[in-house]
């Protein structure tokens, strides 16, 4: 922590249960008597991105008297979140950021929470516990075990090799899942509904396959019951949450009167599309704002290929171009248009239900992006991108390749991803990429060289990745002119380049 940080912690007291009446008079708190409500919900994943989305649309669901749906949230791996918000009570603050300025609300919808590497057995008991009605789910594209290209489980995935050999004592999100659903058979229990809140494409019926291969591997019998009875609802989710600084901390130790440790920043867009197949129920969600349709797909792709997929664009070739965030990022107006090409590329190979307003949803994206009182870095949209590329990028690409359309704009988006991952900037510095396959494309790019021709085959080879895609004619011509255009010119040169042409 910052050494203001530290020096307001220890002159201002911690937000917690019994001091909610000294907040500032203008901060909205939980509007009901926390001391009332029992959980329904274990949430897998406790990160920003939940406690400032679904945590607060149950905690509106709470307001309005569905006092049978709080959270339990796990940390998979990391005690940090726990040991943040136990001394608090699980109170936290939600900071909506504008350019106007910034309202508060602490959150109330989280009533405890588990590190599931500490005690595993903790973990599994809570979701096999007959109250658990609903496991939502926000542990990251890499979470869930799979090879992004094709949605199966990968069966040699470490964790996926652990949890086999540990069934009692799982690691991974999925091991979690068939571990608590084999309990509850096991007990003559009705199994939860599993509900996956990541960008994945067709995120519950991929997360349904993964975790039916996954309970077929140790018994067809536990693989068949999970594949017959358990609900994966699809969702599409999306709020802007940036990591929280220490620098936002003491903002909102400012704005609170008392210190959290553990806020979150966001925007004030939100939305969630769920589709409504909830096996053992669920709490009002349409009253609080979410809307329950009967398919998701369309919504799921409109948000990876327009704002996802412009998102990762802008991360990679800006983070080259020297830009911190997003938002500086927008305020070069050819870095404005190449997210605005992006989804207009996007954009034809999507069929939305009638009504929905493709142009206005577009826009609304390219002010979200400029907001700039959101410090949302470009180095942490890059992470995982192996993971990401397929439902982001290439599901277009393959789509405009298939009508013979052109696809430069995402082919310099992919070929920024290349020169990220080689690990090494335009000025020679090393970059941090954070992505499971980091090990793998750094040795690939190594072995390649700064040459084009010779990088751009060699990344689109990687089959987890790009599967047979790599191999298409049009695909290899356009990402490795677009690579060879980076190197020769420059990122913020290359978008310029390419949004004037
Ligand atoms: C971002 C997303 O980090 C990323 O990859 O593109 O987290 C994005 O901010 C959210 O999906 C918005 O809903």
């Amino acid at each position: 922590m910052s050494s203001s940080g530290q020096t307001q912690g220890e002159t201002t007291m911690r937000l917690g249960r019994a001091n909610l009446d000294r907040l500032a008079p203008r901060i909205r708190r939980p509007a009901y008597d926390r001391s009332r409500i029992t959980p329904g919900i274990v949430h897998l994943g406790l990160g920003a991105f939940h406690r400032a989305h679904q945590a607060v649309v149950i905690d509106d669901c709470l307001s309005a008297g569905a006092n049978a749906w709080g959270i339990i949230g796990a940390s998979l791996r990391s005690p940090d979140t726990r040991d943040a918000l136990a001394p608090q009570d699980h109170l936290y603050t939600v900071a909506v950021r504008a350019a106007e300025g910034t309202e508060h609300r602490v959150i109330g919808a989280l009533l405890d929470s588990v590190v599931a590497r500490e005690k595993p057995s903790r973990l599994v008991d809570r979701m096999a516990d007959p109250s658990t009605r609903i496991v939502s789910l926000t542990v990251t594209e890499k979470g869930y075990c799979h090879t992004p290209q094709t949605g199966d489980l990968d069966e040699r995935h470490p964790d996926v090799v652990h949890d086999l050999n540990n069934f009692d004592a799982p690691r991974s999100a999925p091991g979690f899942i068939v571990a608590a659903l084999a309990r509850r058979r096991a007990q003559g229990l009705s199994p939860f509904t599993v509900l996956c809140c990541d960008n994945l494409a067709a995120n519950g019926h991929t997360v349904q396959r993964i975790v039916t291969q996954f309970a077929a591997l140790r018994s067809k019998d536990l693989g068949k019951w999970i594949a017959d009875t358990v609900a994966f609802p699809c969702t599409m989710v999306d709020r802007i949450v940036p990591e929280t600084t220490d620098a936002d901390r003491d903002a909102v130790a400012s704005a609170l009167g008392l210190r959290d440790a553990w806020p979150v920043m966001t925007e004030p867009f939100t939305q969630w599309v769920v589709e409504d197949r909830f096996a053992t129920g669920r709490p009002d969600l349409a009253a609080a704002g979410v809307e329950l349709v009967t398919d998701v797909k369309p919504f799921e792709l409109m948000k990876l290929r327009l704002l996802n997929a412009s998102h990762s664009a802008l991360a990679y070739l800006g983070y080259l171009a020297g830009y911190e965030t997003i938002a500086d990022t927008m305020t070069d107006p050819h870095f404005a248009r190449l997210a605005a090409q992006v989804m207009e590329e996007a954009a034809v190979t999507l069929t939305m239900p009638s009504g929905t307003d493709l142009a206005a949803y577009r826009a609304s994206l390219l002010k979200r992006f400029s907001n700039p009182a959101l410090h949302h870095r470009t180095w942490q949209i890059a992470m995982d991108g192996s993971q990401k590329l397929p439902q982001r990028l290439l599901g277009a690409m393959q789509d405009r390749i298939a009508r013979n359309m052109p696809i430069a704009t995402h082919a310099l988006a992919v070929a920024g991803w290349m020169r990220y991952v080689t690990a090494l900037d335009e000025h020679g510095r090393a970059i941090d990429v954070r992505d499971p396959l980091a090990g793998e494309l750094a040795a690939l790019a190594r072995e390649a060289g700064p040459v084009a021709e010779r990088l751009a085959p060699a990344l689109l080879g990687v089959t987890k990745v790009f599967g047979p895609l790599g191999a298409k004619q049009r695909l290899r011509e356009a990402v490795t002119a677009a690579l060879g255009r980076l190197y020769a010119q420059g990122a913020r040169r290359a978008v310029e380049t390419l949004v004037s042409t």
